[in-house]
């Protein structure tokens, strides 16, 4: 069986993540979604909340299974047995920022990283836009899975988190 990983920070989650899971559970026989807990970006959903999110997008999808990553993803990828890591790229600047953790990853347990590029028509969607749309009060439900969008909002500064 073959098993890979597919980490970020997914805060929030969005279709895009959605679409290269998708990708990636087509090439692999297992996908576990590695949800950062990423201190270092401060996020806006703690990572418990991300973890659930991502555990109610992938429900239906067998052979897709979501766990929080704690340390290295290094480590996690040797941990749930997976032989590759993948990315996905919107264009010449998510590799430009994946190269050198790719290379990284690869240094430290020997784990190939694949890179599938996305749906053309998700390319504009970033977890960083998505909350800044929400910021300022605009509409992001169909950005984003069921469910994400009313927890992003209950998280910004006036929600009711
Ligand atoms: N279409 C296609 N791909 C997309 C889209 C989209 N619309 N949106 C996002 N993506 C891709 C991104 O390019 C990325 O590959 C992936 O989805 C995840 O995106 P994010 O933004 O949720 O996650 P990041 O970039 O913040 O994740 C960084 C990691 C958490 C993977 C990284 O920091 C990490 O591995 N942390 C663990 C600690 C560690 O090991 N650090 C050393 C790393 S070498």
């Amino acid at each position: 069986m073959t098993t890979a990983v597919c980490p970020g920070s997914f805060d929030p989650l969005t279709l895009g993540h959605v679409d290269v899971v998708r990708r990636a559970r087509s090439m692999f026989d297992e996908v576990v979604v590695g949800v950062a807990r990423n201190s270092a970006k401060s996020p806006l959903l703690a990572v418990e909340q991300r973890v659930a999110l991502a555990r109610a997008a992938f429900a239906d999808v067998p052979g897709v299974r979501v766990e929080p990553v704690d340390g290295l993803l290094a480590d996690f990828v040797r941990t749930v047995g997976a032989i590759a890591v993948v990315k996905g790229l919107r264009g010449g600047a998510d590799f430009d920022a994946e190269l050198a953790m790719a290379l990284m990853n690869r240094h430290l347990s020997g784990a190939e990283t694949v890179f599938v590029i996305g749906d053309q028509r998700l390319a504009h969607i970033a977890s960083s836009l998505v909350k800044d749309v929400a910021r300022y009060g605009g509409p992001i439900d169909d950005l984003v899975p069921a469910g994400v969008a009313d927890a992003v909002r209950a998280a910004l500064p006036g929600g009711d988190a």
